[in-house]
């Protein structure tokens, strides 16, 4: 039997970001935490299960159907979910637009903006049938300023926040909150990915600079979620001290 604490689902949970979210809400939420990697999943939930109730769901965001079937079985009990972090994305690849790669293009538009719309059509349903509920999509200062090459990564993010944008709009009326935040540089597997694990070219990411931890991100998005009622923190931008935009970095 579920204790009677309020419910968040985080996608992308198995990694940086939601991972560390994971861990920082677990003091307060029963946690429905979502990823692909099933290893990876049981091991977080394992480590969390003293501190609060946690179920696992197992679903690539790209795949319509599962997500659908995934969160649709959830028991009732677990189906009143109160806070969603759409987190699951990434970058892939870093090239001049002419010389970007399709398969990249199509990985990053079908993860960060139609696995992100998939899983907030699929939550938002219990959400307007409760009248209530608070979304939280990872938007990125890539979806705020382009930067050279990040062309489809930056379109993905833009995406993203006018996603948030529409939500706010279209949900206001049902009581449910959207924010969106927005981080500059993190040191998670996030290079890793883009790279295609080159692990030179993605540890020069963040040389000299001092970057963002997940958790750094996980406390403004627990900050976020506990703001009074009354209150929606609808934008938020995170970076580095040393990061003044996307391109301006002061490296030591
Ligand atoms: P990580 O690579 O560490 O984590 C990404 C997470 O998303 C992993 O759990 C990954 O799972 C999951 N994921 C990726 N694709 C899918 C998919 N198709 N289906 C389900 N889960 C998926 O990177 P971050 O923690 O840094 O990234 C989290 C979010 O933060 C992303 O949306 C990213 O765009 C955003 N962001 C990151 C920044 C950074 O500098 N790191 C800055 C700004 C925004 P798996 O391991 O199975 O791939
Ligand atoms: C990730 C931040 O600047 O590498 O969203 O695109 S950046």
């Amino acid at each position: 039997m579920r204790d009677k604490k309020k419910i968040a689902l985080i996608t992308g949970a198995t990694s940086g970001i939601g991972e560390s979210t994971s861990i920082e809400l677990a003091s307060q939420f029963s946690l429905i935490l979502c990823g692909r990697n099933q290893y990876k999943l049981k091991e977080l939930s394992e480590n969390l299960k003293d501190k609060t109730d946690v179920i696992t769901l197992n679903f690539d965001v790209r795949d319509q159907q599962d997500v659908k079937e995934k969160i649709g079985s959830l028991d009732n009990s677990w189906k009143n979910i109160d806070v969603l972090v759409n987190n699951a994305g990434n970058a892939h690849g870093l090239d001049l637009f002419h010389e970007g790669k399709i398969e990249d293009w199509d990985m990053m538009i079908d993860t960060n903006v139609k696995g992100l719309l998939y899983v907030s059509k699929s939550v938002i349903n219990y959400m307007i049938k409760n009248n209530k509920g608070h979304i939280i999509n990872i938007g990125s200062i890539a979806g705020k300023e382009v930067y050279q090459k990040g062309n489809i990564y930056c379109a993905s993010k833009f995406a993203v926040d006018a996603i948030s944008q529409g939500m706010r709009i279209d949900l206001n009326k049902y009581n449910i909150k959207i924010s969106q935040v927005n981080p500059g540089l993190v040191e998670t597997n996030f290079s890793m990915v883009r790279f295609k694990n080159d692990e030179v070219r993605s540890k020069s990411v963040y040389s000299g600079v001092n970057p963002l931890i997940g958790e750094d991100v996980a406390k403004v998005i627990s900050y976020v979620v506990n703001c009074p009622d009354n209150v929606n923190i609808s934008d938020i931008t995170v970076l580095a001290k040393s990061q003044a935009s996307s391109t301006v970095v002061n490296r030591n």
